[in-house]
């Protein structure tokens, strides 16, 4: 989709204070580390280094912002947010982080839809289930939400069919999809979804 097309660097920040103030919609990618956020991004954008992916897990370290938007105007902005879970990362910096994303969630005024990514041959960590938790009281306000079942490539037909019931089941009221990078499985249904997610005005993409 076109849209996802126009994708660029906004702004990069170390810390939630750094972050501006937008009134356009935001999307964010979260999940484990290594999940696949920053190449999810890349893929749904068509640009090979927007997003900064890596064989390396932790690579993504700071909340990145791209805009999306025609004419050089921006009419919402996609965050890429650093993972979570990776085991090398020193205790302190875990909980620091965890608690910047946390509250990032939950304080986050413009934000309008979380996609959670998550490897199906690992299904849903700890992690992620304190982030359902968190994000829950907004997602009964109406923020939308995506479990994205990634790395699909990996699977067999019947083990992703499988995973995409347990995911529908639990994803509580949002939406479910398998996607997969290398395949390019389920770009379109998750640019298609965006889209509508961040222009509720609009009944049919331009
Ligand atoms: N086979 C396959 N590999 C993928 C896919 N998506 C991502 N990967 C690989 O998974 C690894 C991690 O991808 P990233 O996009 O850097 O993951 P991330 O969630 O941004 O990781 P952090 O920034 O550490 O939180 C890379 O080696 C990617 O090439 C996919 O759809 N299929
Ligand atoms: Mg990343």
């Amino acid at each position: 989709m076109g849209w996802m097309h126009t994708a660029r660097f906004l702004t990069t920040a170390p810390k939630l204070e750094f972050l501006p103030a937008l009134d356009v919609p935001e999307v964010a990618f979260v999940g484990r580390s290594n999940a696949g956020k920053s190449t999810c991004i890349n893929t749904l954008t068509q640009q090979k280094r927007l997003a900064f992916a890596s064989k390396t897990p932790g690579r993504t370290q700071s909340i990145n912002l791209f805009s999306l938007g025609k004419q050089g105007v921006t009419d919402a902005v996609l965050a890429d947010l650093p993972g979570y879970g990776y085991a090398a990362v020193p205790k302190q910096d875990k909980i620091r982080w965890q608690q910047v994303m946390a509250n990032y969630l939950v304080t986050r005024e413009n934000l309008k839809a979380v996609v959670l990514l998550c490897d199906p041959r690992l299904g849903l960590t700890e992690l992620d289930e304190i982030l359902l938790e968190v994000i829950r009281p907004r997602v009964e306000e109406g923020l939308k939400f995506l479990l994205l079942l990634t790395k699909a490539d990996k699977l067999t037909r019947a083990e992703a069919q499988k995973a995409l019931s347990i995911a529908r089941l639990q994803c509580g009221g949002g939406e479910a999809r398998l996607f997969s990078a290398l395949k390019k499985q389920g770009v379109d249904d998750v640019a298609l979804l965006l889209h509508q997610w961040t222009h509720p005005e609009e009944t049919s993409p331009p």
